[in-house]
């Protein structure tokens, strides 16, 4: 670990940051990225101290040393606990799963993050049902075990917004390398809104954009921010790494067009499809779709009923709800290429 880490060691073991490091130091789904001032109370960060997983490339903000090197993830931290993950998890994410354990672990994760990423907010649903969705289309860069990346897509979720998702996870190699060669650096959420030319990292000035300009004067949701630190990681670990790595047989050539899902953040089922989606490394257009939301009538009408998560593959012509159907449809349908080099 970097020497400016202990250097800081009596101010960082007294912030807000503390408790979530610790879980960072054990958890596989993050870099071990501490922002000091991270709390979500603040914009103000002071310093960035960043230490890779990967002890061979290591860098401190300033430095915007980048690397074409795909990130193997096993020579990282994962290397470690990615079998105890496996093995909680599973084991091959394309395999049968034990539903029982998927529906409680994905249940327990969605009751963590209560009360945020399931309502739209009255004051929001009212304008967006007049006025619809920004003509273009927001573009996130994340992976669905990021903590941070889910801050914002609850988000996203409360001001009925719907985005391009892009995602990125360890081993990923068309998105994270867009990420590294436009942002300088890979972190996630990275944030791109085509209708200010507004572009960002750091997930609570991503927030707070989102509701500065679309939020209808709203301030973000109370907690929304500041329980990330609390709670956000139990999904993480609750559903063992799952949407965090690469699948190994994930087709290497993205689909043509663009797949659609209905989802909204903290519905338990759609977050098994956003897992498997982001496994398989698929670009997808996120229709937020939550109580309240302006996306629900035409929901109603492709599915015959507002259910989450309903997906729609332009490609295929398939439409279909269920996870256990859709995350079946994904592993046949775009899992099936020889297995990746870099994956895990
Ligand atoms: N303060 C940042 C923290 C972002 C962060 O630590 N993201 C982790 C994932 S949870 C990351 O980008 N890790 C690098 C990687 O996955 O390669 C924020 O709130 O956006």
């Amino acid at each position: 670990m970097r020497k400016s880490v202990f250097a800081n060691y009596n101010s960082f073991i007294r912030s807000d940051s503390f408790p979530f490091f610790i879980f960072l130091s054990f958890s596989p789904s993050c870099s071990l990225h501490f922002m000091q001032n991270n709390s979500g109370g603040g914009g103000d960060i002071t310093k960035e101290v960043v230490v890779k997983e990967s002890t061979s490339d290591r860098r401190e903000e300033g430095s915007l040393e980048t690397t074409q090197k795909v990130e193997d993830p096993r020579k990282s931290i994962l290397s470690i606990l990615c079998p105890l993950l496996k093995l909680f998890g599973g084991g091959d994410p394309a395999a049968p799963r034990n539903a029982l354990l998927e529906t409680a672990t994905t249940g327990v994760s969605s009751i963590a993050r209560l009360p945020w990423g399931s309502q739209v907010l009255p004051e929001v649903a009212a304008a967006r049902a007049e006025s619809g969705q920004p003509p273009q289309l927001f573009q996130l860069y994340e992976f669905e075990a990021c903590p941070f990346c889910r801050r914002v897509r609850e988000a996203l979720t409360e001001l009925d917004l719907s985005a391009e998702v892009y995602p990125c996870p360890k081993g990923s190699i068309r998105h994270r390398e867009f990420v590294r060669s436009v942002g300088g650096r890979e972190q996630f959420p990275y944030f791109l809104d085509p209708n200010t030319g507004v572009s960002m990292y750091e997930s609570s000035d991503i927030v707070r954009y989102l509701f500065s300009k679309y939020g209808q004067g709203r301030q973000p949701s109370p907690g929304l921010l500041e329980s990330t630190l609390v709670t956000g990681w139990v999904p993480t670990l609750m559903r063992a790494g799952r949407g965090m790595s690469l699948y190994a047989s994930a087709t290497l050539q993205p689909p043509h067009k663009k797949l659609e899902l209905f989802s909204y953040e903290n519905n338990q089922f759609a977050r098994l499809v956003r897992e498997t989606l982001c496994e398989l490394e698929l670009p997808y257009i996120l229709r937020n779709s939550g109580k309240g939301s302006s996306c629900r009538p035409a929901l109603l009408q492709i599915a015959g009923s507002t259910k989450v998560p309903f997906l729609v593959d332009p490609n295929t012509g398939v439409s279909m709800g269920e996870s256990k159907d859709i995350i079946a449809y994904l592993f046949q349908t775009y899992g099936r290429s020889t297995p990746n080099p870099v994956a895990g």
